[in-house]
């Protein structure tokens, strides 16, 4: 496929497709980005995404993808992480939904701020309060879902775990606590147990700079 991601290590975001990847044995060449230096910023970025975000996915043609989850369906379709009956794909969509609507700005946010932007916490202070409690009602309905089966989209490991792995198991880092999520706790050990997993420091062995 001759895939190049444009990716920042420690966005969950940008390890959500790394993991994809992983999981699927494709073999990409990683540039690094770092937001913090403003590598988004540059002209040659916003030519590839003017939105100025990672993940970006460059195929051997020079097309470009953004979104996350967009580019999770890109690699998963016609593959086992996507079901192939229509309800249970639209099931699984209605969690990829779910975690740019509900999870990822609320965990997601908290954790870039409180953990990775030096001084963030003091920055973004008035929103800490919003974001504990929106995060602690993401974390409930997955864990009213997980109560009910092993994975949250149903019995079978799909594109919507990955995605929402990513922030999930680094709840601590936005201040929450998976303790009181008993059911996602136990998910989170379950998919990192699965063959073919690679934690958020993995890289793959060609990298540009
Ligand atoms: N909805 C987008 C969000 C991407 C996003 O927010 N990326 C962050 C890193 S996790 C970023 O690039 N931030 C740089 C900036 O906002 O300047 C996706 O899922 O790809």
């Amino acid at each position: 496929m001759n895939l190049t991601l444009h990716a920042m290590q420690r966005s969950a975001n940008c390890y959500k497709v790394r993991l994809a990847l992983a999981h699927l044995g494709i073999p990409f060449v990683l540039k690094d980005v770092d937001i913090l230096r403003g590598d988004t910023r540059t002209p040659e970025f916003l030519a590839m995404n003017p939105r100025g975000r990672v993940p970006v996915l460059q195929l051997g043609n020079g097309t470009i993808l953004i979104e996350s989850n967009a580019i999770l369906m890109y690699l998963g379709e016609d593959t086992r992480f996507v079901p192939e009956d229509k309800v249970e794909r639209a099931r699984m969509m209605a969690w990829l939904f779910f975690e740019q609507n509900s999870h990822h700005p609320s965990i997601g946010e908290a954790r870039f701020w409180l953990s990775l932007i030096p001084g963030g916490r003091e920055l973004k202070r008035d929103l800490v309060d919003d974001w504990m409690e929106q995060g602690e009602g993401a974390l409930a309905r997955m864990e009213a879902q997980l109560v009910a089966s092993p994975f949250i989209a149903g019995e079978n490991f799909t594109l919507a775990d990955i995605a929402l792995y990513a922030n999930t198991h680094l709840a601590h880092e936005a201040d929450l606590n998976l303790a009181l999520f008993p059911a996602v706790r136990d998910w989170v050990g379950r998919v990192a147990a699965l063959p073919g997993h690679v934690d958020m420091n993995w890289r793959p062995e060609l990298v540009v700079a």
